[in-house]
C-alpha cells in the first residue's frame, strides 16, 4: 500500500495487528445522473458495482463504506434507477457507482432498454472508470445476462472482480458448489480477476477483504 495523499485519505485501523481491517474515513452521496452525457467530467478514478436487480448492489456498498442508507436499498427490484456517484476519502480521492441492476423481467421493457443502455454506455464510454465489481447472487450463480456483460467487459478490456453476495442465504456446501462453478466460469473471461469475493452485507461476512481489494485497486 502507498503513503502519501492515498495514506491521508483513508484511514488504516491498524494499532497492533497487520490483520486489522482498512477503513474508510468518509463517504458521501455526490450526484445521480440519468445518461452518461451528463456525467461530471471529473479525474478522479471510478469503481462501479453491477449485477442483477436486487443482487445486493447499494447493500454492499454501504457495508464497505460503513454508512447505513447511504445508497438506497429495497426489497424491491429496481430500486437503482440512475448512476449514484458517492465521493470516498478525505480529502476526495476515488468515487463508487451504484448502478441500476439489468435482467429485471417485471420491469417495463422500455426501462429495461433504458437501464440497458446506461449501463452500456457508462461502462464503455466513460475514460475514468478503473474497475468495475460484478455482484452474483450465491444463490443463482451465474446467469446468461451476467455472461453477457462479462463478455462485453472483456471486449472492453474494462478489469473487472466477481462479487459473490448474500451467502447468509445458503448452506456451507451450496456455498462451496457455487464458489467452484463461479471461478470455472470466470477462468474463461480474460479481464476478469482470477479471484472472488465472498460475502455477505447482512453479517459482514468478506466486507474488510472486499474493501482492501477495492483500496487495493485505488492505490494501483
Ligand atoms: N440476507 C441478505 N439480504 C441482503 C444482502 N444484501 C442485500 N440484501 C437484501 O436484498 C434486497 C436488495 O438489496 P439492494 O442492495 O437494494 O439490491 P440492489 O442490487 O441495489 O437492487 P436494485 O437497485 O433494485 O438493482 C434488500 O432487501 C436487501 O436487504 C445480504 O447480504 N444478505
Ligand atoms: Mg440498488
Amino acid at each position: 500500500m502507498t503513503g502519501g495523499k492515498f495514506a491521508d485519505s483513508v484511514r488504516f485501523a491498524r494499532p497492533s495487528s497487520p490483520l486489522a481491517p482498512m477503513k474508510i474515513k468518509s463517504a458521501v452521496f455526490e450526484v445521480s445522473k440519468p445518461d452518461l452525457k451528463s456525467c461530471p467530467n471529473w479525474n478522479r478514478p471510478e469503481f462501479a458495482f453491477i449485477g442483477r436487480s436486487n443482487v445486493g448492489k447499494s447493500s454492499l456498498i454501504n457495508a464497505l463504506t460503513n454508512r447505513n442508507g447511504l445508497a438506497r436499498t429495497s426489497n424491491t427490484p429496481g430500486r437503482t434507477q440512475e448512476l449514484n456517484f458517492f465521493d470516498v476519502g478525505e480529502p476526495a480521492l476515488f468515487r463508487i457507482v451504484d448502478m441500476p441492476g439489468y435482467g429485471y423481467a417485471k420491469a417495463p421493457i422500455k426501462t429495461v432498454q433504458q437501464w440497458r443502455y446506461l449501463i452500456n454506455d457508462y461502462l464503455r464510454g466513460r475514460a475514468v472508470l478503473k474497475r468495475v465489481f460484478v455482484l452474483i447472487d450465491s444463490r443463482h450463480g451465474i446467469k446468461e445476462v451476467d455472461h453477457e456483460i462479462m463478455k462485453m467487459l472483456d471486449a472492453a478490456a474494462i478489469s473487472y472482480r466477481i462479487v459473490l453476495t448474500k451467502t447468509d442465504k445458503i448452506k456451507a456446501s451450496e456455498r462451496e458448489a457455487v464458489e467452484a462453478d463461479t471461478m470455472a466460469k470466470l477462468r474463461k473471461h480474460v479481464a476478469a480477476y482470477p479471484e472472488l469475493s465472498v460475502t455477505s452485507a447482512e453479517k459482514r461476512g468478506g466486507i474488510d477483504e472486499l474493501r482492501a481489494a477495492v483500496l487495493e485497486a485505488v492505490a494501483s
